[in-house]
């Protein structure tokens, strides 16, 4: 059955018991029927604030604080963003809150595929090491992996395989990402391969499996959420971590509090929040959205609109190249005469970026942007250029990359796949000139 997507409102309206425990994982007190035992502190959160009088809430109510707007989430900590769901939380940047070289975390987006996890326990927080192909399976907490191995800290790039996904055409069922589904923070942790080595690696692996504490939307325990990985040379690169920071802060809670994977350059998907547990498998992990048509596209390209069989889609693996232009803000009014100073990223999963060009004229010449190194490998670069206009009227200023090998951005939308992934068409914004 394909899981049905919908908003706080409707979820109240089918029944709000139910509803109450889905979104806050709210359990009224079975004595008193009235009270919490559980769920009051994401409640509290999300209102902005405790709730003193919570033994007297009726079970089933949304909350005032919520239930006025359409799109009734305060995310706590995060600022702008768009919420594309609010059940599982989704929610993008829009490309000009972005505009920062090293993403903030309140401007870093939300994808989250169940229900966040609630009461952590940081002292009791244990990472397992498993799997077939795991020499010594081991368990650490979060102290011991601060303290056994060496600290690393990397600027990365999240992108999200769906982002983009909103410009296919036939649309594609999923999350409506436009272009915000991306960020490059810096991340602080550790690298994933000396916790592997720690353990001991048999000859036969093949790839790494994550699981993570957050919890099915069903309810049901003994359903994942997501478990995904990579191959093992994917997992050995020196940049690929686990992470407990964030810029030096603390991860935020709907960004994998308090431990993740960071698979730099690959989908978002591959880089396991609420991480508790990695295995170590001897053949392709098969967990939840790894198989089938999950965060695969079609082995050859296919017609728009074609069906395609399980056996016809490959696993995303390198993300490709790509940019925003995140200065100035689209729509912006600009005087004659003066040049606009442009300001973006670009990228290319596992590559690097060479040039990064700027049309005025729908792509007719093309300039030639600054384009800066990246901080580390697999770190967004920043460009910059300076753009002038001959008489006043409506342009777009379009932005295109070009990564190591000569592979370009396209204009328009690239291979079209069903579940509509790896749309890296060239970002356009719009500039009036008076
Ligand atoms: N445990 C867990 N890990 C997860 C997910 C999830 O739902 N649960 N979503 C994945 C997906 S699809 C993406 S794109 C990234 C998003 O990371 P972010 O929410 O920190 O931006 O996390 C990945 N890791
Ligand atoms: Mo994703």
């Amino acid at each position: 059955m394909k899981n049905k997507k919908i908003g706080i409102h409707r979820l109240y309206q089918q029944d709000p018991q139910r509803a109450d425990w889905e979104v806050f994982g709210r359990r009224a007190h079975p004595s008193t029927r009235r009270g919490f035992i559980s769920g009051l502190g994401r409640m509290s959160a999300l209102v902005g604030g405790a709730i003193v009088f919570h033994r007297f809430m009726p079970e089933g109510l949304i909350p005032a604080a919520l239930a006025e707007t359409a799109s009734p989430f305060q995310i706590p900590g995060k600022d702008g963003l768009t919420v594309l769901n609010d059940r599982p939380l989704n929610a993008e940047t829009p490309a000009h809150l972005l505009n920062d070289d090293i993403t903030p975390a309140e401007r870093l987006f939300i994808r989250n595929n169940g229900a966040t996890p609630t009461d952590i326990d940081l002292a009791a927080w244990t990472l397992a090491i498993g799997g077939e192909s795991v020499r010594e399976a081991k368990s650490y907490t979060l102290d011991e992996l601060k303290q056994r191995f060496t600290a690393v800290d990397l600027q990365l790039t999240l992108e999200c395989g769906g982002n983009g996904r909103a410009g296919f055409y036939p649309p594609a069922s999923g999350n409506q990402w436009t272009y915000g589904a991306v960020g490059c923070p810096q991340w602080n942790g550790i690298r994933l391969r000396d916790v592997l080595e720690d353990c001991g690696i048999k000859d036969d692996a093949v790839y790494i499996g994550y699981y993570g504490a957050d919890t099915h939307l069903s309810g049901d325990p003994n359903k994942d959420t997501i478990s995904r990985g990579v191959p093992m040379a994917k997992a050995l690169e020196d940049e690929s971590m686990i992470a407990w920071g964030l810029n030096g802060q603390p991860l935020p809670l709907e960004n994998g509090y308090p431990l993740r994977l960071v698979i730099g350059g690959w989908p978002g998907s591959t880089s396991g929040k609420w991480l508790n547990r990695i295995v170590i498998r001897n053949q392709v992990h098969d967990g939840t959205k790894m198989t089938g048509h999950s965060y695969r596209v079609p082995c050859e390209p296919v017609a728009p609109g074609t069906e395609v069989p399980a056996e016809g889609m490959c696993i995303i693996e390198s993300m490709p190249v790509k940019s925003l232009i995140t200065s100035p803000r689209s729509g912006v009014q600009h005087s004659l005469g003066e040049k606009l100073k442009l300001h973006g990223h670009a990228w290319a999963g596992d590559r690097s970026v060479k040039e990064l060009h700027i049309s005025i004229d729908f792509g007719q010449t093309w300039q030639t942007a600054t384009l800066q190194p990246a901080a580390n490998r697999l770190a967004w670069q920043n460009w910059d250029h300076e753009v002038e206009f001959p008489q006043p009227g409506y342009y777009e200023v379009w932005a295109r990359a070009v990564d190591d090998l000569g592979v370009s951005q396209p204009m328009v939308l690239p291979g079209w796949n069903p579940r509509g992934y790896l749309n890296n068409s060239a970002h356009r914004i719009a500039v009036t000139v008076a």
